[in-house]
């Protein structure tokens, strides 16, 4: 089976997103890959019709707390989704596996919660290549796929 990029994805198959409010949380871990990331998201969804003053930005110290930081930012806002930014990468100890681990649960478990698309843009990878590799470079921009990800599934949850 051909493997599909969401970078590459046909334009016209995005939803319009000119009546959503998105919120987008970036972690401050590796600032050159999550604002890479954020760049992009912001930009995708711009093009996809979405109001600058209804895309909500707010930053938090590290991939760990995107959990904690959606789970209040859907308590107390009226966004339609959340757009998670993260980037773990593997060094010498097992700090790794236990963030990937809490933030892929974590987040999962929030959009059960709010019964809302928590939208998981977070790169676990070995090194700083793969990162910068996914976040602009040769294996396109992982927040653009998370801003398609985020009007695809609020256009879903409209849809029912
Ligand atoms: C502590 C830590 C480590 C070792 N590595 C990363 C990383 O690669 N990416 C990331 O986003 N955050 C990292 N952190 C910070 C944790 O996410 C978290 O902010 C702290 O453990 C405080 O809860």
């Amino acid at each position: 089976m051909k493997k599909t990029n969401l970078s590459e994805f046909d334009p016209a198959a995005i939803p319009d997103g000119s009546k959503y409010n998105i919120g987008i949380i970036a972690a401050e871990w590796n600032p050159e890959i999550t604002n890479a990331m954020l760049d992009g998201a912001v930009d995708t969804l711009r093009q996809h019709g979405v109001d600058a003053g209804n895309i909500l930005v707010r930053r938090v110290p590290g991939t760990f707390e995107l959990s904690s930081a959606a789970d209040m930012m859907l308590d107390r806002t009226t966004v339609d989704a959340v757009i998670c930014i993260g980037c773990v990468i593997q060094g010498e100890t097992r700090h790794f596996e236990f963030i990937c681990q809490a933030v892929s649960q974590g987040l999962t478990n929030v959009a059960i919660k709010h019964n809302r698309p928590v939208i998981f843009s977070v790169l676990t990878t070995d090194n700083m290549q793969q990162a910068l590799d996914r976040a602009g470079g040769r294996h396109g921009n992982k927040g653009v796929e998370g801003a398609v990800t985020a009007l695809k599934m609020i256009a879903y949850q409209n849809s029912l």
